[in-house]
């Protein structure tokens, strides 16, 4: 069903933090570490109740020599991708850093490298913003699983090392753009010490975005709730800044929010026997994020020996190469269910610009556009450049002189510069089922009362 209302950006954050998260529109999330040795993803200790100093053995031996965050930054760079967030611990346990909390790490384990370091590093470079995953379960700790009720003694030394753990990823590597806690389940934020640690975070990284999901339920799998989506309507200060719907699209009208999504199908570590999403249905993900007013970032596992999957670097270079010619439409962009589009695909506004995104192109040479009341001065073809003609009345806008093939193989874009915000007609506001019926009473009545052809 058509929202009713076109879908605004929500509030901003805070006029300091949020601005650039915004407008990125395109993140790159990265799922790294010693899991990918067995190919199963990334929660495979768990999944598959692993023996843990068997998987620890694994882990320490793991060493990807193929590891290169600069390769890394350049696939991202060249995707369109304007900020990057790297696991730095999983639920495994397994520290990408060089930590002191702990000998589990890959600076003190076989690859003897702080990967974290090098991934900063590579994508400062490339100009691409700093994200940081962070789990708070560490399976490999009995007191997680008691939690603080059944053994606090036990649970504040974990707390303790939690915090450490955050506090050395905020304090040795430079501006941190973006915290991304994954993981608090089942214990509530007040278990974590969420405003102390959230306290400490703002203190040493002021201009740091952080998710929701140091206070949001993030229940297991299964569980009726989409994870990453606060379980009640407070935001408090362990709240964080932004919503996480998971391989879902759902947009949170209270405020910013970001759709983490993966390439292939399920998993977010490294799986053997993939099945990949297709460039076109990515592409589809982050238009529909963006037509709704959010950002998305898309997930890869690299594979064990540290490189991107091939299937994963075509894709995002397909998607790059249609947002060098249609990025407009995307970055800096607002939500824009404006008119009856739902046919052709989905609509973002920026300014003054109407975006039309085609995910269907039927060759004909004209469409129409119902419902737009604002006047479009000129209509441009983004994907080549041409002009096209426009007639427009009081419901309706036809735009002539479409091309029959398809300008691309992914998706066309046409731009209508229009004379003032892009704003839709009441009817197609409220669209059939939302709101004032006499517009369609008078639009059936056109054929008479009858149940007959004639009206009659
Ligand atoms: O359990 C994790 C999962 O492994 C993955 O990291 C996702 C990414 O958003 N977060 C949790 C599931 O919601």
């Amino acid at each position: 069903m058509p929202t009713s209302k076109p879908s605004k950006k929500p509030p901003r954050t805070s006029a300091s933090r949020g601005d650039w998260f915004r407008d990125a529109a395109f993140g790159l999330f990265i799922h790294f570490g010693p899991y990918a040795v067995y190919g199963r993803g990334e929660q495979v200790i768990f999944r598959d109740q692993l023996d843990q100093v068997e998987y620890t053995r694994v882990a320490c031996k793991w060493n990807p020599r193929q590891y290169d965050a600069r390769t890394w930054a350049k696939i991202a760079r060249d995707a369109g991708m304007k900020y990057a967030c790297l696991t730095t611990r999983h639920h495994d346990g397994y520290c990408l850093w060089d930590t002191a909390t702990t000998d589990y790490s890959s600076a003190r384990q076989a690859p003897r490298r702080d990967m974290v370091r090098e991934f900063v590093d590579a994508f400062r470079e490339q100009g691409i913003r700093i994200g940081l995953y962070y789990s708070l379960v560490d399976w490999r700790i009995p007191a997680y699983f008691e939690g603080p009720a059944q053994n606090p003694e036990g649970w504040a030394k974990f707390r303790g090392f939690v915090h450490e753990q955050v506090r050395e990823l905020l304090s040795g590597y430079g501006q941190i753009d973006i915290f991304w806690f994954d993981g608090n389940w089942p214990h509530p934020a007040k278990a974590w010490h969420g405003r102390e640690l959230v306290a400490m975070m703002r203190r040493l990284q002021p201009g740091m975005l952080i998710n929701n999901r140091l206070h949001a339920q993030q229940p297991p799998l299964g569980y009726e709730q989409t994870p990453g989506c606060d379980a009640d309507d407070a935001f408090p200060e362990d709240a964080g800044d932004f919503s996480t719907p998971e391989q879902e699209i759902t947009p949170d009208a209270r405020r910013t929010w970001e759709a983490c999504m993966t390439s292939t199908w399920r998993l977010w570590g490294y799986t053997t026997g993939e099945r990949w999403h297709n460039a076109d249905y990515l592409l589809d993900m982050l238009c529909k994020t963006a037509s709704l007013g959010g950002n998305l970032i898309l997930n890869v596992g690299p594979k064990p020996d540290g490189a991107f999957p091939a299937p994963f670097t075509s894709r995002m270079k397909a998607i790059g190469q249609w947002l060098k010619r249609h990025g407009e439409a995307i970055y800096g962009s607002e939500g824009g269910d404006v008119t009856e589009f739902v046919t052709y695909g989905m609509q973002t506004r920026r300014g003054n610009n109407l975006y039309l995104i085609m995910r269907f192109w039927d060759r004909r040479p004209e469409m129409t556009v119902a419902g737009l009341e604002t006047k479009v001065l000129r209509a441009t073809l983004l994907t080549t450049g041409k002009r096209l003609k426009v007639e427009q009345t009081a419901d309706r806008l036809v735009i002539r002189g479409l091309p029959a093939s398809p300008p691309t193989k992914l998706f066309p874009v046409i731009r209508l510069e229009c004379e003032g915000p892009p704003r839709p007609r009441a009817w197609a506001r409220e669209r059939l089922w939302c709101g004032d019926p006499r517009p369609y009473v008078a639009w059936a009545r056109q054929r008479g009362e009858g149940f007959n052809v004639d009206g009659g």
